[in-house]
C-alpha cells in the first residue's frame, strides 16, 4: 500500500497556504463579516444541529454553551475558493488542498457501531476525494462520563468505535492526528476533521507522557487513538515555521492522572505539558526547531468541569499566554472522571 504520508518530491519546494481560523460571534460569522474563503463555520453554540451547508458554508452547530452569551463561532478560512458537499451523512468543503468534514451521531445507548461508521464515511470521503492527510479531529461527546447501556462509560464506548475505524483504513499509530475528546451539553456525538492534500505532516507525541495509544486497559477497552500534537509544515523542507496543532492537553504523567481534585495543580500541570510539547527539547525528535514557547499558542480553547473554577483557571491562563491570544473557556465535562480541565491550542 502506498504510504498514506509519503513525502511528494516533486512538491518538495512549494510553499502550501495554511488553514486559519478565527473566533468570533455567531452573528458576525453567519453575516458573513469573515473575509476569504470560508471552509466552515463551527458554532459553539446553545444546541447540537447539521452538519449542513448554510449559504453555501459548511456549518455545525455544537451544544457548547449554556446561554446565548457564552456562545461563540470558531470559521475556517483558507487561500482558496471553497467547494461543499454531502457524502454518507457527513458534511464536507474542500479547496483543493484541504479538506474540513463535519458529522453526527445521534444520541443513543451504545456508541460503538455508529462512531465506526459515521468516522468510516468521514475517512472514506478523504480517501475518495485525496485529501489522506489527516492532521486535526475534535469530537464533542454528550454524557461523556455516563455509563452507556452495557455499563461501559461512553468516552470508552466512543473510543472503541475509533479505534476499529482507524484499523479499518490501516492508520498505524504514528499516524493518527491530534485530537480533542471533550464532553458536551447534547446531541450525542458530533465532529469536525481537517485533511490536508500534499501537506508534510508529523505526528508529534510528548515525552513526559505516555502517548494515549499505549494506554494500559484500566481507561477501557481500546486505547485512545490521537497524537498530542500534528506539525503542518509550510514546506517539505522547512521544520522551522510550521503549524503545531496541540490536542486537548490535561493533568496527565505517563498515562496518570496527577492532582484530582485540585483545579490549581491540573491547571498548571497541563500548560506545563503543552510548554514541553511544543518545545525544541521535545520536538529534537522531529528535527523540528522553532523556538516555541506558550506565548506562540493561539486559538486557544479551555475546557473547564466545574464553572466554579473558571475565574482561577482563566488567571492562570492569562498569566502564562500571551496577552494577545484569543482563548475561550467551556464549561463541560472531561474525558476522564478525575479531569477538571483541559487545553488545546495553535502555534500558527
Ligand atoms: C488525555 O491526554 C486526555 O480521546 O481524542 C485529550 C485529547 C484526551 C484527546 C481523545 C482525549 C482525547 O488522555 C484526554
Amino acid at each position: 500500500p502506498t504510504p498514506r504520508r509519503g513525502i511528494d518530491m516533486t512538491q518538495e519546494q512549494q510553499t502550501v497556504d495554511l488553514p486559519r481560523s478565527v473566533f468570533t460571534g455567531l452573528a458576525e460569522a453567519r453575516g458573513g463579516a469573515v473575509t476569504g474563503n470560508v471552509l466552515g463555520v463551527i458554532n459553539y453554540t446553545t444546541e447540537c444541529t447539521g452538519p449542513r451547508v448554510e449559504n453555501g458554508r459548511l456549518t455545525l452547530d455544537l451544544h457548547m454553551a449554556a446561554d446565548a452569551g457564552e456562545a461563540f463561532a470558531e470559521v475556517w478560512t483558507t487561500g482558496r475558493e471553497v467547494v461543499t458537499g454531502e457524502h454518507h451523512g457527513v458534511v464536507y468543503a474542500h479547496d483543493g488542498e484541504y479538506l474540513l468534514v463535519a458529522g453526527r451521531i445521534a444520541p443513543a445507548g451504545r456508541y460503538t457501531e455508529d462512531t465506526r461508521a459515521a468516522y468510516v464515511a468521514a475517512l472514506d470521503l478523504m480517501d475518495t476525494l485525496g485529501y489522506k492527510n489527516c492532521f486535526r479531529m475534535w469530537n464533542f461527546i454528550n454524557d461523556i462520563n455516563a455509563d452507556n447501556a452495557d455499563g461501559l462509560e461512553v468516552y470508552r464506548d466512543f473510543c472503541k468505535g475509533r479505534a476499529e475505524a482507524f484499523e479499518l483504513f490501516h492508520f498505524g499509530d504514528s499516524e493518527v492526528p491530534s485530537a480533542t475528546g471533550i464532553g458536551s451539553l447534547g446531541g450525542g456525538i458530533a465532529f469536525y476533521f481537517l485533511a490536508s492534500r500534499s501537506a508534510a505532516l508529523t505526528s508529534v507525541e510528548n515525552s513526559k507522557q505516555m502517548a494515549a495509544y499505549h494506554y494500559p486497559r484500566q481507561y477501557g477497552p481500546r486505547p485512545p487513538k490521537f497524537a498530542r500534537a500534528t506539525y503542518l509544515a509550510t514546506t517539505h523542507t522547512d521544520r522551522r515555521s510550521g503549524q503545531i496543532y496541540v490536542a486537548g492537553t490535561a493533568s496527565i504523567r505517563g498515562h496518570e492522572t496527577l492532582h484530582a481534585g485540585d483545579i490549581e495543580a491540573q491547571v498548571k500541570l497541563s500548560l506545563d505539558n503543552i510548554e514541553h510539547l511544543i518545545s525544541d527539547e521535545n520536538l529534537a525528535a522531529y528535527e523540528i526547531t522553532q523556538g516555541n514557547s506558550l506565548h506562540n499558542l493561539d486559538n486557544i480553547k479551555v475546557y473547564v468541569r466545574h464553572r466554579s473554577d473558571i475565574p482561577a483557571v482563566r488567571r492562570m491562563c492569562e498569566e502564562r499566554f500571551s496577552p494577545n491570544a484569543h482563548i475561550q473557556y467551556l464549561n463541560v465535562d472531561v474525558c476522564r472522571a478525575d479531569l477538571l480541565v483541559e487545553i488545546e491550542g495553535i502555534v500558527a
